[in-house]
């Protein structure tokens, strides 16, 4: 079903800008494909156990540097214990486009990490911020598959004022500049408004960053 209303690039807060179906729909199957076979092992696909013995829903594998609750590593400190994968250039240059489409202008520093989060119909994220990198360029996120309510607060506290923003397949969002370290999370998923040709049930949001590490 279309929407009443054209969804419109928007700035959430300074510094966060959301950008509608920046990704084609060729461009969205050729990242899911190559989602796919990235989250195969070795350091593939994991669930994510937090410090205070719980799990998180949503599940995760990066590219480039390897995340977890004890930081960045080069291998997958909590799952296999393998190499994490290279940083493909085509996503390094991907997120570079993708900053400069939000901001403006061109950032210095290569996009070394990606995080891919694959959340089925239950899985959510709670309201954190993004603090592990040293480097202050904006974070890049992607959306595939399912839409999402994305939650976007401010950098003093988890809770209010906070925006909610749908975002769909194909979305961008980038955040940075006095935003960067705004708590954000997913409090929902919308089970099933996917595109039917992606054949994806879920959704991946590939978020891409700069280590400075
Ligand atoms: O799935 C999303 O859109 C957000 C992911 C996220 O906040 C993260 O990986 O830190």
């Amino acid at each position: 079903m279309g929407a009443l209303f054209g969804r419109e690039r928007r700035e959430i807060a300074p510094g966060a800008v959301h950008l509608p179906d920046w990704l084609d729909p060729d461009a969205q199957r050729e990242l899911v494909a190559a989602c796919r076979a990235w989250a195969r092992p070795p350091a593939g696909l994991r669930t994510v156990r937090t410090p205070g013995g719980g799990q998180m829903t949503a599940r995760q594998f990066g590219l480039g540097w390897h995340w977890s609750p004890r930081g960045y590593a080069r291998t997958a400190v909590d799952g296999d214990g393998a190499p994490v994968k290279p940083m493909p250039t085509e996503l390094a240059e991907l997120a570079a486009r993708a900053a400069q489409a939000a901001t403006g202008a061109p950032v210095a520093a290569a996009y070394d990490i990606a995080l891919v989060n694959f959340y089925d119909a239950d899985a959510r994220m709670g309201m954190h911020q993004d603090r592990d990198e040293e480097a202050d360029a904006p974070v890049v996120s992607l959306s595939l598959g399912d839409a999402c309510v994305f939650r976007f607060g401010n950098p003093h506290t988890r809770t209010k004022p906070y925006t909610d923003v749908e975002l769909h397949s194909g979305d961008l969002f980038v955040f940075g500049g006095p935003a960067r370290l705004a708590f954000h999370g997913v409090p929902r998923i919308r089970p099933g408004t996917g595109p039917a040709e992606l054949g994806l049930t879920g959704r991946l949001n590939v978020t891409l960053r700069v280590s400075g590490l």
